[in-house]
């Protein structure tokens, strides 16, 4: 059986929805990132990188990082493509999200470790603010005139609906963004979503 290693509200709730939506029994193990478990040594043994998500797979290794993880779950749950072409597409776009869109909130949320001296902190924050706002208008232009970013729904939705809600979370005007919020209010409606967000206590 699969197992998630997941902290509410963070990038981890991209595989936590893909599990719930291919509907294979899984155990969600919740690390209680605030006081920092991801750091314990028996976490680090799982993930080395000290950060979720992990999944723990049938044969009990671990994988970590959404690039790996999402193309895996895809293909097991019938949410990827079969097509190389579709499939590098998806593979773009996920490691876009994971290279540059996610480190964005990174430099407004965690400014102290992009450097040590405090003086620069507000400056990192004000420019990972404008560029993570940047890249959800470049979202909210890949779902013109479409549902899903790909030829039907994938795992790489997932986790651009994440991005949506932590929008949402962190202020963003995110309802100007009318494509990006059309398919973010068409997925809310998906059961599995909403037994996310009552797991993980996602009120947005
Ligand atoms: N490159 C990793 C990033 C994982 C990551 O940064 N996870 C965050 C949550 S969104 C985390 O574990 N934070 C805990 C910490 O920073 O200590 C991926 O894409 O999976």
């Amino acid at each position: 059986m699969l197992t998630l290693c997941y902290c509410p509200s963070s990038c981890s709730m991209a595989p936590h929805l893909v599990l719930e939506e291919g509907g294979e029994k899984y155990v969600a193990r919740e690390i209680d990132c605030a006081n920092g478990e991801q750091r314990s040594a028996e976490y680090l043994r799982i993930n080395p990188h000290a950060r979720v998500p992990a999944l723990g797979l049938d044969n009990g290794d671990y994988i970590s990082e959404n690039i790996a993880i999402l193309p895996f779950l895809g293909k097991r749950f019938g949410l990827w493509s079969d097509d190389p072409v579709i499939e590098a597409k998806m593979m773009s776009f996920i490691g876009w999200v994971a290279s540059t869109v996610h480190p964005a909130q990174a430099h407004f949320r965690r400014a102290e470790r992009y450097a040590t001296d405090p003086a620069a902190h507000a400056n990192i924050r004000a420019v990972g603010i404008t560029a993570f706002h940047g890249y959800l208008r470049e979202i909210d232009g890949l779902f013109a005139g479409k549902t899903y970013l790909f030829d039907r729904l994938s795992s790489a939705d997932f986790y651009a609906f994440v991005l949506y809600t932590w929008g949402l979370q962190r202020g963003f005007p995110m309802r100007e963004l009318k494509n990006f919020t059309a398919f973010n209010d068409h997925m809310r409606e998906r059961p599995s979503v909403q037994r996310v967000f009552a797991d993980e206590k996602i009120e947005v």
